[in-house]
């Protein structure tokens, strides 16, 4: 368990917080395997309908902490991507509820492919994103080398990867990354209503989109309509449909609770 993650619990909501302020943010094993075990939890735990994650300080995370021994060059980087990003990653796809990333400042390397590793992006105006990884010698990993060219397209994937420049908060906007961008002293207020939004929407059928979403990129249409009608089958049994239906012929607001 790492001092460097902050975990707190507000209703539904799980907040996870970056907090190494003094070093950008920048992940060690341990912040990583904290950030895993948090997310392993809550897909288990019914109380947890949203995630937020966001970071501590001017920077949301440079990326791999590069004074780390276990990253020297010459030691096996394959390794510490197998036991601290690689689960960090699988874990936040497959959590079947929602993570909204607010990055306030420089996402850098491993830290600009966790945050777009979330299911919604807020940024600050000030914030910014480098792929790093090639300014070092390396290429993306955490999922960049996916999720980029879905994100942005393939030429844009491209040049963020191997240029390794900087793009601005509005830029990353423009170009499909984020969801939203926001004045600097409005993020953490904007992050927090989209959050407590989410976990009090129907977290099943949030969770089924995320799934499907992710599950249709690999898919032909034929397959992803089958998974869709299997899909609906199951969210109209569940008590949210329900609710929802029950509340739209009342004329009244839904109360969802994720079942
Ligand atoms: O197997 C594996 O694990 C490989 C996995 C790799 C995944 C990756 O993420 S590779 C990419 C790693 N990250 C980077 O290469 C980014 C390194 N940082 C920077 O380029 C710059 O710090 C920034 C552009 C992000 C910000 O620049 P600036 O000028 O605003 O801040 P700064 O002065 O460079 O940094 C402030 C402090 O944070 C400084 O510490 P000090 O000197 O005040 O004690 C700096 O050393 C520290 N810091 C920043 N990034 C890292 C870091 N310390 C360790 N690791 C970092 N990544």
């Amino acid at each position: 368990m790492s001092d460097h993650v902050r975990i707190a619990r507000s209703g539904a909501v799980l907040h996870l917080t970056l907090h190494r302020p003094e070093k950008l943010n920048a992940l060690t094993t341990e912040m990583a395997g904290t950030l895993h075990a948090a997310l392993v939890d809550a897909a288990d735990d019914d109380g947890v309908r949203a995630v937020l994650l966001d970071a501590a300080g001017r920077a949301f995370c440079a990326g791999q902490d590069l004074s780390d021994p276990a990253v020297a060059p010459g030691a096996d980087l394959g390794a510490t991507i197998e036991r601290a990003y690689n689960p960090l990653i699988r874990a936040m796809r497959a959590l079947p509820k929602p993570i909204v990333a607010a990055v306030n400042g420089i996402a850098a390397g491993a830290g600009a492919n966790l945050a777009f590793a979330a299911d919604l992006v807020l940024a600050a105006r000030s914030a910014s994103f480098v792929e790093a990884f090639v300014r070092i010698g390396l290429m993306p990993d955490s999922g960049g080398t996916w999720m980029l060219p879905r994100v942005l397209g393939h030429a844009r994937a491209v040049g963020v990867a191997m240029l390794g420049e900087t793009f601005d908060a509005e830029r990353a906007l423009a170009w499909g990354a984020l969801w939203q961008v926001v004045d600097d002293e409005q993020l953490a207020a904007c992050a927090t209503e989209l959050v407590e939004r989410l976990a009090a929407m129907p977290t099943r059928a949030l969770g089924t989109i995320k799934r499907l979403m992710e599950a249709g990129w690999s898919k032909t249409l034929d397959a992803q309509l089958d998974a869709e009608r299997d899909a609906q089958r199951a969210l109209g049994g569940g008590f949210d449909f329900a609710e929802g239906v029950a509340a739209f012929s009342a004329k009244r607001p839904a109360r969802f609770d994720g079942r």
